[in-house]
């Protein structure tokens, strides 16, 4: 037979697939439902090698849950607003939707040429106004249900530039265009109220069992709950501004009270204001830490600094014991309640903060075992277990004591007409800030009218669609350029009223794509209830543990705002979550450090090890470290390189072969090669097993010599472990059986002279399962070698082979042997050998002579299938 063809074959068999839609599903099918989801991709311009993994990942499991029977859901679609369309816009001059559509099709041409088995009818863009107008009517039933709200925020603003800056428009603190520092302003968002469900999003993750427990772990510490107390301190009052009396604050540590050395409040606490009304010095310190940005990592990282205010806060179990109130550039405003009690002992931000500003430290807890004389802090923190020390009515307790102690002391003792203490769940989780200053969004639907303040756009005038006419060429936001799309009439006065300019946080748009999927025809409405719920939830979502956090919380909340608001009736989108490794590659660099790319580099293997050398110039080129592929450090493949090279199937195989598929894979030329000779292995293989199993009766042979059984018992063998491997994802296992099973059947393929006919038969039946256990990882080659088995049909739609469980069984079973319950060796007897067999064989065996040591034999206890026991 001829070499196999790819290039030939692969187009083929796609144009097939699609011509006869066997991968459309259809909402009115019967059988159980799959639903099989990758994270869709963004449109810029080109497929890359990760979305190769992840596509091929998400389509062995979907062809193989079809060939099982299920109703299998595979869509694709694009998330396709975002700043990347705008910045070409502004760069190139080429409209953003234009680029965004352009790129699509682009796209789309390249995904279609890695064989996946998709249901294109139901794709579509998130930037479609087909979409995006169901978008906006959630937004308003939201709205509705108190689940969106407007709220004060603070944002990057560019003052060169006049315009707000998104997070990654901020570079080093500066503005990527004008270069100008970049302060925070504080303005009216439009927010998610993700924290009306912090408890609940927080609890369901215990039912994900399906989920990786790292990525479980990740989302625990973002909604971040924390159990503490809040306790109001009083503020000795020749030392406070008029007005303020008390400061409160939120501790997780209320058994360190006695340890406290300061108080600290954020600069946007309204005592930090109260007090710099009177205090220039204090006012310009406020406005120099506000500078550096509230974001957490920043907060982290910058050196403590603080400002005594002058106010002493009184402590609450001494009214003599005075604590300087500073305000402090790592207390955030927006968490608990801006303000604590510091205790440098046994926090390292308290510690550092008092080593610079020298007021001291007293360890309160002391570690077991050590003397509480010559237990002394300096410069690290203690934060463990221990005993209370120094602490009054405390001491001798341990912390969880204490902190109950305290909590309850303070709950108990009354000021004004409140406890001075109170128990309290805090969540570092903040609502969802969705508003962006840009125009490729979806629009937000309100209308700002100067007499009725906020109104929804009537559902009749949905969609509220982007100009196609805005312009670039100023900064900032194109829909607040544009010279007539906002000047609106109010729906409500028929007043002059402006449209809201800013768009969707693009987290949106894939916070409920997946459940459009399900019914994405429906131009009424997001969803259809009854189709959706049937549908939903996915049961296999695969992505890069990137999102990890952010996307799938939005998705698990906005799952829980449809179901608030009647779109669809569960709480949970994703039954199973699997977050898929990286292609990572080597990095090569010429002597002046700038990167080349891997095709152009000969890496040769010698005496010292591997060497490259630049193919043009042959001058010697560093091998460096493996990293992620990226174009900075240009050790990128290109798909359509290796596809037009090697064929899909190969792309696919090297995939999902090498590693297992939550690993990085180790991008390989030698093993892309390895994986093409494979492919010519597999087609040569089928073809010889064709010429052999034409001496084959038509009908099975009604018993099987011991050649053909042995082909008919690594076939099944080879069934089974497939089946098991692909169905928990352990796809680089299920490829080596594969490549096992055709050594043993190429073995036999190989004998001299003509088989008989029972093992022809097996020869045929064993062609078959071959080639349907790669069908799901290189579908175009299976559908060749499928159709010169001379079956009818495709194998894409064939069903997957009956395992035959009686060939299974293995021939013989290893006991262990025990004389006395002590173990002294094993004996192999067939499976189907009886007892006194069994016995016989045991008592011959040296071991056990040995160990009888010429004592007679009492007893001979035989556990099936396990263990024999001798007594003497
Ligand atoms: C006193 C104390 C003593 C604290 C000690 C810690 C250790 P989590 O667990 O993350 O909830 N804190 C409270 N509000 C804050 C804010 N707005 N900005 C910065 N820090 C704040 O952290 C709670 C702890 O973080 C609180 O407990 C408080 O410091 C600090 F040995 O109170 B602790
Ligand atoms: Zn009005």
């Amino acid at each position: 037979s001829e070499r196999y063809n790819a290039r030939d074959a692969e187009p083929r068999w796609q144009r097939l697939w699609d011509e006869q839609a066997i991968f459309v599903s259809k909402n009115d099918d019967s059988r159980p439902k799959y639903y099989v989801l990758e994270m869709f991709p963004y449109p810029s311009g080109r497929i890359h090698i990760g979305h190769v993994r992840n596509y091929t990942l998400g389509d062995v499991l979907a062809r193989f849950m079809r060939a099982k029977g299920f109703n299998v859901l595979h869509p694709m679609g694009w998330d396709a607003f975002g700043l990347p369309a705008e910045n070409a816009a502004i760069e190139r001059k080429v409209a953003p939707k234009a680029w965004t559509y352009d790129n699509i099709a682009a796209m789309k041409k390249q995904l279609r040429s890695i064989g996946l088995s998709l249901d294109w009818s139901r794709e579509f863009a998130t930037c479609d106004p087909s979409y995006y107008k169901h978008q906006q009517k959630m937004f308003l039933d939201m709205l509705g249900a108190g689940l969106a709200e407007r709220e004060k925020r603070k944002l990057n603003w560019d003052p060169v530039d006049m315009t707000v800056l998104a997070n990654e428009q901020v570079i080093d603190g500066r503005g990527w265009r004008s270069g100008a520092v970049v302060e925070q302003r504080e303005m009216s968002q439009w927010v998610f109220k993700i924290t009306k469900y912090s408890q609940e999003l927080l609890s369901a993750l215990d039912g994900l069992d399906r989920w990786p427990d790292k990525v479980r772990l990740m989302q625990r510490n973002w909604i971040g709950r924390s159990e503490g107390l809040l306790v109001r301190f009083a503020l000795d009052q020749a030392t406070t501004p008029a007005g303020e009396s008390e400061l409160k604050i939120f501790t997780t540590r209320p058994d360190t009270l006695f340890g406290a050395k300061f108080m600290a409040i954020s600069a946007d606490h309204p005592l930090a204001q109260a007090a710099a009304a009177k205090n220039p010095e204090l006012a310009e310190f406020i406005a120099d830490i506000k500078k550096i940005g509230t974001a957490q990592s920043i907060i982290d990282t910058a050196e403590k600094q603080g400002f005594d205010t002058g106010i002493r806060a009184v402590h609450p179990f001494d009214p003599n014991w005075k604590l300087p109130v500073y305000v402090a550039n790592f207390v955030l405003m927006e968490y608990g309640t801006g303000a604590i009690f510091g205790c440098p002992a046994h926090d390292q931000r308290d510690l550092d903060f008092v080593n610079k500003y020298n007021l001291g430290n007293t360890p309160v807890v002391c570690p077991e075992g050590q003397d509480p004389k010559s237990f002394v802090i300096t410069d690290t923190a203690y934060d463990g277990d221990g005993r209370m020390i120094n602490s009054r009515f405390l001491d001798g307790m341990t912390i969880e004591q204490a902190k109950d102690e305290v909590a309850k002391r303070l709950e108990s003792e009354q000021r004004g007409n409140a406890p001075v203490g109170e128990r309290q769940v805090n969540f570092r989780l903040r609502d969802w800030g969705i508003s962006r200053q840009r125009y490729w969004g979806c629009p937000i639907p309100v209308i700002h009218c100067p007499k009725c303040d906020v109104v929804p756009v009537p559902d009749a005038d949905l969609p509220v669609t982007l100009p196609d006419d805005a312009t670039f060429d100023k900064p900032g936001n194109a829909l607040d350029h544009h010279p007539t799309w906002k000047h609106v009439t109010c729906p409500k006065c028929g007043g002059k009223a402006q449209r809201e300019t800013d768009t969707m946080d693009t987290f949106v748009d894939s916070s409920w794509y997946f459940a459009r999927f399900t019914d994405p025809w429906n131009d009424n409405a997001p969803t259809t209830p009854a189709v959706a719920n049937r549908m939903l939830p996915v049961d296999q979502y695969i992505g890069g543990v990137e999102h990890a956090i952010l996307h799938l919380l939005y998705s698990r909340f906005f799952t829980r705002a449809m179901k608030a608001t009647g779109h669809i009736a569960l709480d949970e989108p994703f039954a199973g979550m699997f977050t898929q490794g990286m292609v990572v590659h080597e990095t090569y660099q010429k002597a002046d450090g700038t990167y080349v790319q891997p095709a152009e580099v000969k890496v040769e293997v010698g005496g010292n090890g591997r060497r490259a050398t630049l193919l043009t110039s042959g001058e010697d080129i560093q091998i460096g470290p493996i990293e992620k592929m990226s174009k900075s450090k240009k050790n990128t493949v290109d798909p359509d390189d290796i596809i037009e090279t090697y064929g899909a199937d190969v792309a696919r195989w090297f995939m999902l072969s090498d590693s297992p598929p939550d690993r990085d894979v180790i991008w390989s030329d030698e093993r892309v090669q390895g994986a093409s000779r494979f492919v010519q292995r597999l087609w040569r293989l089928v073809n010889d097993s064709i010429e052999l199993g034409k001496a084959a009766p038509a009908a099975r042979p009604a018993s099987f010599g011991p050649d053909a059984t042995a082909l008919r018992k690594a076939a099944h063998g080879a069934l089974d472990k497939v089946t098991t491997g692909i169905e928990r994802l352990h796809f680089n296992v299920c490829l080596a059986h594969i490549r096992e099973f055709a050594n043993t059947f190429s073995e036999i393929l190989q004998r001299p002279g003509q088989p008989a006919p029972d093992l022809a038969w097996a020869i045929r039946e064993a062609g078959q399962i071959l080639v349907q256990l790669f069908s799901p990882m290189m579908p175009h080659l299976a559908e060749e070698c499928w159709q010169a088995l001379g079956q009818s049909g495709l194998v894409s739609e064939a069903h997957w082979p009956q395992i035959e469980r009686d060939l299974l069984v293995e021939d013989s079973v290893t006991l262990v042997v025990q004389v006395n319950g002590k173990k002294r060796g094993d004996v192999t007897v067939a499976t189907a050998a009886q007892n006194p067999e069994i016995e016989a064989a045991v008592l011959a065996l040296d071991a056990v002579k040995l160990a009888l040591d010429g004592k007679p034999v009492r007893k001979v206890i035989i556990v099936p299938k396990r263990i024999v026991n001798v007594v003497g």
